[in-house]
């Protein structure tokens, strides 16, 4: 007890350590094992999650963003059956009962479509990603007030260890690929934490996004960016009660 304290507490004061990403998805009621990143990928095997690392990205530019380093699916990869409408819900939390370390900034969820396959991509920087959720600032808050962020509530034992999304009830069915990340306002540079998985959409929806929605990763974000920019700044602002999640809006699936 004493022990899980300390380190938790080491874990909050030091930057090195005060990492990680999407621990396990529960789609459909059935649990998906995430990829456990301290372990040797050759160990690893029969999960939708590719392959990630903790450590932040904070290149927009680099391949690395699209699903974290070069995210790799794992031997015996599959797609997780989920039906269009369902809520897919994703777990920051590691075997030790540690859970995600941040508070400040926004967290996004994007899918794309596959084609024919997700797991024998190998270049995952083409694809065409779509937003289907954010949690920005809440209304009222401003930047540097950590309950204005769903991220805050990720913190152990604060309010909740996961985040609900909806995959959108219009959509398609077919292989897509969801990618969930964090965004880190904490410091400059930004720090992104991408983590992708493979899913099998079912269902009776028959839209795909058009054009406006649809970017690449890298491509998507830049350091310019307004919800980008302000990263390093945050922590003390008490004023500024406005941000703007990077990326493309949310498809609502119609
Ligand atoms: C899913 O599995 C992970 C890893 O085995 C476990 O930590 C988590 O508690 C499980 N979640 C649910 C909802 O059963
Ligand atoms: C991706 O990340 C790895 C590990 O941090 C690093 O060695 C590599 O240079 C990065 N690649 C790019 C294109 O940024
Ligand atoms: C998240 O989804 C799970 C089912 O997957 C549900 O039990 C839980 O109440 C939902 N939580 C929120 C906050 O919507
Ligand atoms: C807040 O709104 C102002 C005025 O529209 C804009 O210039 C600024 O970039 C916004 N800030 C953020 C962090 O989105
Ligand atoms: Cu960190």
């Amino acid at each position: 007890m004493m022990l899980t304290v300390a380190i938790a507490l080491a874990a909050l004061s030091g930057t090195s350590l005060a990492h990680g990403g999407v621990t396990s998805y529960l789609i459909d009621n059935k649990n998906y094992t995430g990829y456990v990143w301290y372990d040797p990928y050759e160990s690893q095997h029969d999960l939708i999650q590719r392959s990630w690392h903790m450590n932040p990205l904070s290149d927009p530019a680099s391949t690395n963003l699209t699903c974290n380093n070069k995210g790799l699916a794992v031997p015996g990869t599959f797609h997780a059956s989920v039906t269009a409408g369902s809520t897919i819900r994703a777990t920051w939390l590691t075997p030790d009962g540690y859970g995600w370390p941040h508070t400040l900034g926004p967290m996004v969820a994007y899918m794309a479509s596959c084609g024919e396959d997700c797991t024998t991509i190998t270049d995952t920087s083409s694809l065409k990603w779509f937003k289907i959720a954010e949690e920005g600032l809440r209304a009222g808050y401003a930047v540097g007030e950590e309950d204005g962020w769903y991220q805050n509530d990720l913190w152990e034992n604060r309010r909740t260890e996961y985040w609900n999304v909806t995959v959108p009830a219009g959509l398609k069915p077919g292989r897509y690929m969801i990618r969930h990340e964090i965004i880190m306002l904490e410091l400059n540079p930004v720090q992104f934490y991408p983590n992708c998985a493979h899913l099998e959409v079912g269902g009776e929806g028959d839209s795909v996004p058009s054009d406006e929605f649809l970017v690449t990763f890298p491509g998507a974000y830049s350091l310019k960016d307004p919800g980008i920019a302000i990263s390093g700044k945050v922590r003390g602002d008490k004023t500024t009660k406005n941000y703007t999640v990077p990326g493309p809006k949310v498809w609502k699936g119609e």
